[in-house]
């Protein structure tokens, strides 16, 4: 079946009819009816499917071994996220197998299709989760003890999906396996438009990272409480969001976002006892932390001058990445010199280049847009992102 086929068998799980797109978060329905038909499509093509003790399901190809050709993506989305970012590399993944079984081709080496766990951190908050529980740049117990919008933990999720949450944690066995690690994923954002190619090889991933601010005031009556009697929480944290931007802009190729903020209690005529924001910053280079010490001391201030208190928390955080270069250069010279293209975008094919030679090849997506439902990539493109990674597999497979 080509990619476009296999995305539209899942085009309906995981729908958000309040958000738009799809909502398939780490655990819950949607991403466990996607587990279940990988498991399906993989064992259809013959792939003999386990899931490790981090949530990441391996569909091997033949016997597990050392210098194994893996190759995938994650299922999991942001909360009204695009069809396309994760399941792309998925499916491509699953149809460049069935291509090359119809080519009559084995692997001359171990070789794996996988699908990373809890890639975006909808759920908990840490992006990459899975691959970062498997490479040991998590702590397991910080990851056992993250909590999502409800306050369950990972540890309940996954004990309720059927893991024993005590064994997830860094699996060097497995991930001594991996030879080369190779993710196919549709473009975020306008590289290949311009461009004019429908693939791209990646080239580096800039750093990024996630921090919690909670501001604490006093709830109160917002009809009985004058504006000099108040200390609103709200107040600083909208300052911080401004500032946020306002610090951003000051710097090159900054980015800095605040997508999710929420008062507590949260009612219209309530002044809010708390409000937490979740910043997500991200600089080429070293320049992240800077960025996000200004608009911390930006906080602190606003705080401060509305008598709240403010506590910061980092949540993640990842330095730059550049893919393996030899890799980088055959991708590059087997598919006749597409672009290459650097990225804003975190990956799991990035955590894993800091102990596996990993890469990336990127279709292109005429909107541009993603982590919304106007992701896009044409038919066209995807079965060209298809080819382009079943000839590559082929030939690090062989
Ligand atoms: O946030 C990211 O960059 C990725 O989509 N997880
Ligand atoms: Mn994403
Ligand atoms: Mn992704």
């Amino acid at each position: 079946m080509t990619a476009s086929g296999l995305l539209a068998e899942i085009g309906d799980v995981g729908r958000d009819p309040k958000r738009g797109g799809y909502s398939r978060h780490a655990f819950e329905l949607p991403e466990q009816e996607l587990r279940a038909w990988f498991g399906e499509r993989a064992l259809g093509l013959g792939l003999d499917v386990d899931t490790d003790h981090n949530g990441n399901i391996w569909a091997w190809w033949g016997a597990p071994g050392p210098d194994a050709v893996v190759t995938g993506s994650h299922l999991d989305s942001v909360p009204g996220g695009g069809a396309f970012d994760g399941p792309l590399g998925v499916v491509s993944a699953l149809s460049a197998v069935e291509t090359l079984r119809e080519r009559g081709f084995r692997p001359g080496k171990p070789f794996a299709v996988v699908v990373f766990a809890e890639e975006e951190g909808g759920r908990f908050g840490v992006p990459c989760l899975g691959s970062r529980l498997l490479t040991g740049t998590i702590d397991a117990d910080k990851a056992r003890g993250l909590r999502d919008a409800d306050g369950v933990t990972f540890a309940e999720a996954a004990a309720k999906s059927g893991f024993d949450p005590s064994l997830a944690g860094p699996d060097p066995e497995r991930l001594g396996l991996i030879g080369r690690f190779l993710e196919l994923h549709v473009e975020q954002g306008r590289g290949l438009i311009d461009l004019g190619s429908p693939v791209a090889v990646g080239s580096t991933v800039i750093a990024h990272g996630r921090w919690r601010f909670s501001f604490t005031g006093q709830g109160n009556h917002a009809g009985a409480t004058l504006i000099e009697d108040r200390a609103d929480p709200m107040l600083p944290a909208a300052r911080t969001v401004t500032a946020a931007r306002r610090i951003a802009k000051s710097r090159r190729a900054a980015r800095a976002t605040v997508g999710r903020l929420v008062p507590t209690p949260g009612g219209t005529n309530v002044i809010a006892s708390t409000v937490d924001l979740w910043l997500d910053a991200r600089v080429p280079g070293d320049g992240t932390r800077a960025l996000v010490d200004d608009i911390v001391d930006a906080a602190r201030q606003a705080a401060k001058e509305e008598g709240c208190r403010v506590e910061v928390t980092r949540e993640s955080y990842s330095g730059d990445v550049v893919f393996d270069d030899a890799l980088r250069r055959d991708l590059g010279e087997w598919l006749g010199g597409p672009p290459e293209l650097p990225t804003g975008a975190g990956h799991d094919a990035a955590i894993l280049a800091g102990f596996v030679p990993a890469g990336m090849l990127y279709v292109r997506n005429p909107t541009g847009i993603s982590h919304s439902p106007e992701e896009f990539a044409e038919a066209g493109d995807v079965e060209a992102g298809a080819n382009a990674l079943t000839d590559v597999l082929e030939r690090l497979a062989r």
